[in-house]
């Protein structure tokens, strides 16, 4: 196994093995939380965090049965399924990000794949997203590479595309897309020399020796994620896993802030994002996260479809905690 306990322990390796995962895992926590405070700081300023926004442009009626989302056809939520949103009403939303502060702007839409007819105005979205001056991010379910060619050539920076969790649990999460599937797709990203963005869920009734494996999967990949998104579950109403967690509890707020170190020592080049669920989390948990490496979070009142910490509950978290927001790399 590596010594992790030499001081300087950044280097990106992609042949982590799942003992050495778990035995960071394992550490007890102030060791934990400082392994990964220093190799944040060795790469990056731990007073900026990276600030995204997003849209659900495209809502609800998904084919596929995610077993956690609000916007599965599988699921009776009671969600309102709507048509991909008219290219001017993205801009609208997309300026108020940017005027609110955001650097990224991430299309979402509730696709359980791309039709090559929704292109033409995916392209154009993307491309006057761009010219405001905005990062770009979409996640519109699997992709081909002709279709990923396609929307990097039209300023697309970013692919999210989430393992969700371990190859171990994953058909206790959905069963309607394989976990090769996901594989492919964020090949297919990568492979166009687009950014990707993958991450997954924390909290789906997954033992900690899964959180082990998916974080493993996302630490071996051909290349590290340039985004990580780490979800903490929000729980929805009739989803199965939103029930199951309403019955068993998530993971403990801890074990959270343990996931997000992990991710940060073995990917240390990373923007690790603290994800959905800050509306439940306190300043205290999300100043640990920010501790461990976390320096990415997602503003703006709404996620897709669930809400998020408005703007004042967030200004005052950074402001109470000197962060900066993360200057717009363009
Ligand atoms: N439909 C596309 C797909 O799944 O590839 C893109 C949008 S999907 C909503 C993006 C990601 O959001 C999921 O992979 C999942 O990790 C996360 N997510 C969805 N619902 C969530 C929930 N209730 N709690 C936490 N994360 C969630
Ligand atoms: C990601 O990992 N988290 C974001 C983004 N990628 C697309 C989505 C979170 C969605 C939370 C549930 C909702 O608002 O519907
Ligand atoms: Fe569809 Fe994405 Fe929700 Fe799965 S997570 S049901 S693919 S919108």
């Amino acid at each position: 196994m590596a010594d992790t306990s030499h001081p300087v322990f950044n280097a990106v390796r992609n042949d982590w093995t799942k003992p050495e995962i778990a035995a960071l895992f394992d550490l007890p926590f102030m060791e934990l939380v400082f392994r990964a405070a220093t190799v944040h700081r060795q790469n990056f300023d731990p007073n900026e965090v990276q600030l995204s926004q997003l849209l659900s442009i495209k809502t609800g009626g998904c084919a596929e049965n995610c077993g956690y989302c609000s916007q599965s056809s599988h699921h009776d939520t009671g969600l309102k399924a709507s048509k991909l949103m008219p290219v001017d009403e993205v801009l609208t939303a997309a300026k108020a990000a940017k005027d609110g502060g955001a650097q990224r702007f991430c299309m979402g839409a509730a696709w359980r794949d791309l039709k090559d007819r929704d292109v033409p105005a995916l392209a154009s979205m993307i491309s006057e997203v761009k010219a405001m001056g905005l990062e770009t991010c979409a996640t519109l379910g699997m992709i081909t590479p002709d279709q990923a060619k396609t929307l990097k050539d039209a300023g697309l920076d970013y692919y999210n595309h989430n393992l969700d969790t371990s190859p171990e649990y994953y058909s206790k999460v959905v069963t309607t897309r394989t976990y090769q599937e996901r594989l492919d797709t964020l090949e297919a990203v990568r492979d166009v020399g687009m950014k990707t963005c993958c991450g997954g869920i924390v909290g789906l009734g997954e033992a900690r020796e899964d959180r082990v494996s998916f974080l493993h999967q996302i630490a071996t990949l051909p290349a590290h994620p340039d985004s990580i998104p780490i979800n903490n579950l929000v729980p929805v109403a009739n989803t199965p896993l939103g029930i199951q967690a309403k019955v068993k509890g998530g993971v403990s707020p801890i074990e959270f802030v343990r996931t997000i170190a992990v991710a940060r020592i073995l990917c240390p080049k990373s923007m690790v994002r603290l994800s959905a669920g800050r509306n439940e989390m306190s300043e205290e948990l999300q100043a640990l996260c920010f501790m461990s490496g976390a320096n990415s979070i997602f503003v703006g009142d709404q996620l897709l479809t669930t809400p998020n910490p408005e703007r004042g509950t967030d200004a005052h978290l950074l402001q109470s905690l000197g962060l900066r927001a993360m200057a717009n790399p363009q």
